[in-house]
């Protein structure tokens, strides 16, 4: 039998670093054959697009999550790479990378790779990696579930919070795991993939869980060009009034420049947005994903709209 394609699962709360660090890695040339498979909450997919790479070997999971809902399209979507590849339909790869969720149990995904027959028998489990941010740690419970879970620890952020505090509670978590840090995924691929196999025994999923707390996904689509100083000013409103359950915000807005402004908020911190050179694909509107706890979604979108047009006239 052919030998058996690594999967690596990349975990991590929502906005702690998991697409950037997965940008980085690709760059690297040794990390060149690798497919990947990103899973997002929202009907509107973003971080693909981030990854600066798009090809078939990128595919998008979305609408929903790999650990409850989407487990068996995890599968499918393995297979599926699979029969591309020996169809010589996809460049080849060696390795899969699987970007879950910012709110999935990396138990229950173990699970389902290690239990669909198909899958058990042409991909092994290699690692599960999580990043855990050094300026909101371990506060949220998904991020405690994915720490203990993980082979691989990656403290990001260290450039904004002292690291020290958090990689003591880590070792105390998950003292088998081996801990690094990274800035914007500045990192050797080595410090990840090398060394020992190490695997935690992963007990059944207990039916699954439709939700996450009530975390859901809401995106935005705009067709207008949105002013920044008055989206800016919308954002920091909202944050200030609804910090605690918007967890995420994250977008691609077109704001006259021939390229989107990517915009990144976690939590109450917006990370300064980044003009990128051109937009991923053809569609050229502003798009926003939300992801919060209890959000209106009809609610956001009038009063994104009021403000805007506001701003205008
Ligand atoms: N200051 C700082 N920002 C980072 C670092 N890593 C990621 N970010 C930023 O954090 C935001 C969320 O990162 P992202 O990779 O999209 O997180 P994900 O939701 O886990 O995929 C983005 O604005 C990143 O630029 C880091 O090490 N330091
Ligand atoms: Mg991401
Ligand atoms: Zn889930």
């Amino acid at each position: 039998m052919a030998e058996k394609t690594p999967v690596t699962l990349l975990t991590g709360f929502l906005g702690s670093g998991k697409t950037t660090l997965l940008a980085r890695l690709l760059s690297h040339p040794q990390m060149g054959e690798t497919a990947v498979i990103v899973n997002e909450l929202g009907e509107v997919a973003i971080d693909h697009h981030l990854l600066r790479r798009v090809d078939e070997r990128t595919v998008v999971l979305g609408n929903g999550c790999v650990c409850c809902s989407l487990r068996g399209d995890l599968a499918d979507e393995l297979r599926d790479l699979l029969g591309r590849r020996d169809r010589g339909e996809v460049p080849p790869f060696r390795r899969v990378v699987v970007e879950t969720t910012g709110v999935a149990d990396p138990a229950p995904i173990v699970y389902t790779l290690l239990s669909e027959p198909v899958v058990r028998h042409h991909f092994e489990l290699e690692r599960v990696i999580a990043t855990v941010d050094a300026v909101h740690g371990l506060r949220a419970p998904e991020s405690v579930a994915q720490a203990a879970a993980a082979d691989r620890l990656v403290v990001t952020k260290g450039d904004l919070a002292s690291p020290g505090p958090l990689e003591k509670r880590l070792s105390a978590l998950n003292p088998t795991a081996r801990i690094v840090e990274a800035s914007f995924g500045e990192l050797e691929p080595d410090a990840l993939f090398g060394g020992d196999r190490h695997l935690h025994a992963v007990p059944p999923p207990d039916g699954g869980h439709a939700e996450h707390g009530g975390v859901q996904a809401h995106s935005v689509v705009f067709e207008e060009q949105l002013d920044w100083t008055a989206f800016g000013v919308w954002l920091t409103m909202l944050l200030a009034a609804r910090g605690a359950d918007v967890l995420r915000v994250k977008g691609l807005l077109d704001v006259g420049a021939p390229g989107p402004l990517l915009l990144n908020g976690v939590q109450h911190v917006v990370h300064p947005p980044i003009h990128l050179e051109r937009w991923p694909d053809s569609d050229h509107r502003s798009r926003i994903v939300f992801i919060g706890r209890d959000l209106d979604a009809g609610a956001l979108e009038l009063s994104l709209a009021a403000f805007v047009r506001a701003a205008r006239s």
